[in-house]
C-alpha cells in the first residue's frame, strides 16, 4: 500500500524546502520508497479529518498501511526503523543516531525556531532590539556545540543517518540569516547532505507544489 503523506498546497516558505513535510520527503528519497502527497489548504488543516490525523492541526502526517502518524520526528523514526537506510544495524550505533535526531529536535531546534520566529514576525516590537541579541546568543552556543561534536567527520556519528538528515532539516532553518556564517564547517555539513540525490528529489519534489501554485494563482504571503 502506497505511503501517503499531507504537506501545504501553498507552503509560506515559497518552495525553500523549509516547511517539515520536507524532512519526511527526504526521508522516504533516501528510502527508496514511493509516496503520494496529500496537499492541504491552511484551512483543510483545521478541519475534523485532518485533526483526526494530526491533532494540532499541521503538517506533516503520514497514513503507511492501518498506522497514521503526526509528529516529523516520529515519522522520520518510523520509517527508518521499518526499512533499512537511515539507522545502522549495530544497537549501540543505532541508539546514537536516535540520539541526534532527539538532538535536533529537542535541543537544536527550539532556539532556532525563536530567534527566526522573532526575525520574521517581532521585528517591530518594541523589545526586539534588546532581545534578538540573546535568543542570537543561544543559538550561536548551539552551534559551536555542534561544530565541536562534528569535528573533521563528515557526519554527526559514523555513516549518514536520520541524526543527520533531521539535524540538516534544522540548521536549514538558518539558511536565510546570518548566523551560520561563523561556522565553516556547519556550512561545509549541510552542503554534502544538500547534494544527495535524496535530498535533490525531495527538494526538487517540494519546489514543484510551490511552482505549480505560483502559476495558478496570486503568490502565497511571505
Ligand atoms: N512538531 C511538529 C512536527 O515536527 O511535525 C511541528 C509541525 C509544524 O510546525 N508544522 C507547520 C504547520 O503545519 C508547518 S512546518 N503549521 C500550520 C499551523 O500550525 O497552523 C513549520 C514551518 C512553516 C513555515 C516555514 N517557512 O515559511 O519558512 C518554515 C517552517
Amino acid at each position: 500500500m502506497t505511503i501517503t503523506i499531507t504537506a501545504f498546497e501553498n507552503s509560506p516558505d515559497r518552495g525553500r524546502g523549509l516547511a517539515r513535510d520536507m524532512r519526511v520527503r527526504w526521508a522516504l528519497e533516501e528510502l527508496g520508497l514511493p509516496y503520494e502527497v496529500r496537499l492541504l489548504s491552511f484551512e483543510a488543516l483545521k478541519r475534523p479529518e485532518h485533526l483526526a490525523h494530526q491533532p494540532f492541526g499541521q503538517i506533516p502526517s503520514l497514513e503507511d498501511g492501518d498506522l497514521v502518524l503526526f509528529e516529523s520526528g516520529a515519522i522520520v523514526l518510523h520509517l527508518a526503523g521499518t526499512h533499512p537506510g537511515l539507522l545502522p544495524e549495530d544497537a549501540h550505533a543505532r541508539a546514537r543516531a536516535v540520539a541526534w535526531l532527539v538532538a535536533a529536535l529537542n535541543t537544536v531546534e527550539p532556539p532556532i525556531v525563536e530567534c527566526t520566529m522573532a526575525m520574521i514576525f517581532e521585528r517591530e516590537q518594541a523589545w526586539f532590539a534588546a532581545r534578538q541579541p540573546m535568543l542570537e546568543k543561544r543559538v550561536q552556543a548551539r552551534l559551536q556545540q555542534l561544530t565541536a561534536s562534528l569535528g573533521s567527520a563528515e557526519w554527526l556519528d559514523g555513516a549518514f543517518s536520520a541524526g543527520d538528515l533531521m539535524m540538516v532539516t534544522v540548521l536549514r532553518r538558518l539558511v536565510s540569516s546570518n548566523l551560520l556564517d561563523a561556522w565553516p564547517p556547519l556550512l561545509a555539513y549541510i552542503a554534502r547532505a544538500e547534494a544527495r540525490p535524496a535530498y535533490q528529489r525531495a527538494f526538487a519534489d517540494q519546489r514543484a507544489v510551490f511552482e505549480a501554485a505560483s502559476c495558478a494563482g496570486p503568490e502565497a504571503p511571505a
